[in-house]
């Protein structure tokens, strides 16, 4: 007869439950209703305990199970009246939901926690399961947000490399439990949520399948400010229905005499462009935080004062000057600007939400919130974030230096690991190689992908002794990073002003150079053909979010899938018990599948034995069962 489950079954129930036993009896974990049985939990359990995870010290004192965070959604929050963007949005389409922010006499904001803030803080690491308390309430909470950002930029890959978990799956939570808020994702243009172009039948594809899945706001940036790049983009949001911001990645200081090349009218010219190419919402896309407080006064009011469509604001608190900037702002009339809870705000992430708040005290465009619900939230979050101690980049004092290197928030922690995994401790010598190569460069946009390239050929100068002279003799007879190849042949588009020529020749050698959009040169995917390939890696028919993840991340979904299969829902877990495993002595609570929960026992974990394997000893619900892993320590 049908086992419902492990517990139920004579052998187990005896007590003799080895690890034979249960290899030999897989119906035993068939829990119904479930695919992912806890074998496959205890699996993925056994292995980080015995083996770790790439980046995350064990800490052996810590022997109770994760921290148990206060829970908000189990806070009551008082509830908002009238309707939200998103209300509006769904109700009457994007225009109407666009006048709605124009007539906000207040300012409003957009919240990057689930986002940018993760992604900058502690490299976009951030797991769904510690999002989802939070995603439970903000609808009540903050029913004045212009958005959360919530999606995009490095999330998606992230989710499949090193979190074990579906982007997808994100999303659809993000919509189901935020049913009044805006969902913002970031594309990089034609480059998606990649580091590459994407053919132009596949970016629309993923904006489609992004539309229809969640994303109500689309915050499109090109990683050159390449208007060309960017139209495609913008003209497949519009056809959904949803909001298309166009974003002009920040850079330079308009304010300094010595600056000729991003001047005030170089970003006016850029938005008339964005304008006409159908963007709803002008962005500033200060991914470095250098947009001085004077700068965003001059630029936002200008901005104001000739276009009709709503000013976005984002900054990056990384010099300090993050909330000044965002006052100078409000007081030029931008109409939303970006925040992050406090405790995942500061240094390299977005400005504080609260320090913001109360910044605007007297000033009548302070932004609508209640500040008691903001507490429960950001009490929330100030739980979570140790949670992720290892990953954080060790950012933490204002960084007035930047205003010279102008490397993102979010580069900056990769890079700083890129340079220590190849043995340079030192990492001012980095910066300053950044800026060197920057002007070399032609003094470019730098954001993803085109801050990798100037990263990597800094890294790449540095091993290999090149200097802003020597390159132009040395520089004939070494072969360069792929991604400086690849910037220099035009894969990323046009810079503005150009590319150096004298650098491109050597740089490319006998490799040719386009000049036109990528996208227009790149062969359209055949998606049946992908699907049919894609079915034969993973022994089933590829469901929508399949295709796009492989298309995407060939190589990181099928890695992931394979994961997914052998594993199971490891998203259920715990962040302490998916990063770190379990303790001898751990006792631990796993839900699996509707209303189901297993207590799972760690007792003792054995030396390794001739075959280089552990036996870990645990209790099921109180039943004994072993389990031997490879220990590869
Ligand atoms: C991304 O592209 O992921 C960014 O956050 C750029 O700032
Ligand atoms: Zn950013």
């Amino acid at each position: 007869p049908f086992m419902e489950n492990v517990l139920e079954h004579p052998t187990f129930i005896k007590g003799d439950c080895s690890t034979t036993f249960i290899d030999e009896t897989p119906a035993l974990f068939d829990f119904a209703n479930h695919p992912d049985t806890p074998k496959q939990l205890v699996d993925y359990i056994s292995n980080v305990t015995v083996n770790g995870f790439a980046g995350v010290s064990r800490q052996a004192e810590l022997t109770t199970p994760a921290m148990q965070a206060p829970r908000p959604d189990q806070i009551e929050v008082k509830s908002p009246a009238g309707k939200t963007v998103k209300d509006i949005l769904d109700e009457q389409g994007a225009a109407a939901a666009m006048d709605f922010v124009k007539n906000q006499p207040r300012v409003m904001l957009t919240d990057t926690t689930m986002r940018d803030a993760h992604q900058s803080l502690f490299a976009t690491r951030l797991r769904t399961h510690d999002m989802l308390p939070a995603m439970k309430v903000y609808d009540r909470a903050m029913p004045n947000l212009f958005s959360v950002e919530s999606w995009g930029g490095a999330t998606f890959d992230v989710c499949y490399r090193f979190l074990g978990e579906d982007p997808w799956t994100r999303l659809r939570l993000l919509k189901k439990y935020m049913p009044h808020t805006l969902q913002q994702m970031l594309l990089r243009a034609s480059n998606s949520v990649g580091y590459q172009n994407y053919p132009d039948n596949v970016l629309k594809r993923f904006i489609d399948h992004s539309a229809k899945t969640g994303v109500d706001v689309f915050r499109i940036f090109d990683s050159l400010n390449w208007l060309e790049q960017m139209q495609r983009s913008i003209e497949y949001v519009r056809e959904t229905g949803k909001i298309a911001e166009g974003a002009m990645c920040f850079t330079g200081d308009f304010l300094s005499a010595s600056e000729h090349k991003y001047t005030l009218d170089y970003y006016m010219k850029m938005a008339q462009g964005l304008v006409d190419a159908g963007a709803q919402i002008i962005g500033i896309k200060d991914m470095a935080g250098l947009l001085k407080p004077q700068a965003a006064y001059e630029l936002v009011g200008s901005l104001k004062a000739k276009f009709d469509v709503p000013v976005h604001l984002h900054t990056h608190d990384t010099t300090g000057n993050g909330v000044a900037t965002y006052v100078a702002a409000t007081k030029a009339g931008v109409d939303i600007v970006d925040v992050a809870m406090a405790a995942m705000a500061g240094t390299t992430s977005q400005p504080s939400l609260g320090t913001f708040y109360y910044a605007l005290e007297g000033n009548d465009r302070q932004p609508a919130l209640n500040m008691d619900n903001v507490s429960v939230l950001n009490n929330y979050w100030a739980h979570v974030r140790p949670l992720y101690q290892d990953f954080s980049n060790g950012v933490n004092a204002p960084q007035p230096d930047l205003y010279q290197t102008e490397m993102p928030g979010g580069q900056y922690s990769n890079l700083k690991q890129q340079a220590k995994s190849l043995g340079i401790d030192d990492f001012s010598l980095v910066e300053k190689k950044y800026r060197e190569v920057n002007q070399l460069l032609g003094d470019i946009i730098k954001v993803t992908p085109s801050s990798k390239v100037v990263g990597d050929m800094a890294i790449f100068m540095i091993q290999n002794h090149l200097d802003k002279d020597n390159i132009f003799t040395k520089g004939q007879h070494v072969d360069f990073p792929d991604s400086v190849v690849n910037f220099f042949a035009g894969d990323l588009g046009q810079p503005y002003g150009g590319f150096p020529k004298e650098l491109q020749k050597i740089v490319l050698k006998d490799h040719p150079a386009i000049t036109v959009r990528p996208g227009s040169l790149a062969k359209p995917v055949d998606f049946v053909a992908v699907k049919a390939e894609l079915a034969k890696k993973i022994h089933r028919q590829p469901t929508e979010d399949d295709l796009l993840g492989y298309i995407m991340y060939p190589k990181v979904f099928v890695d992931y899938f394979n994961n997914h299969q052998k594993y199971g829902a490891v998203m259920d877990l715990d962040t302490t018990t998916y990063y770190q495993g379990m303790w001898p002595g751990e006792t631990l609570r796993i839900k699996i599948g509707t209303g189901k929960e297993m207590i799972l026992k760690l007792d003792f974990v054995s030396p390794t034995d001739q075959d280089g394997q552990r036996t870990l000893f645990y209790e099921l619900d109180g039943r004994a069962f072993q389990m031997k892993v490879e220990d590869r320590s």
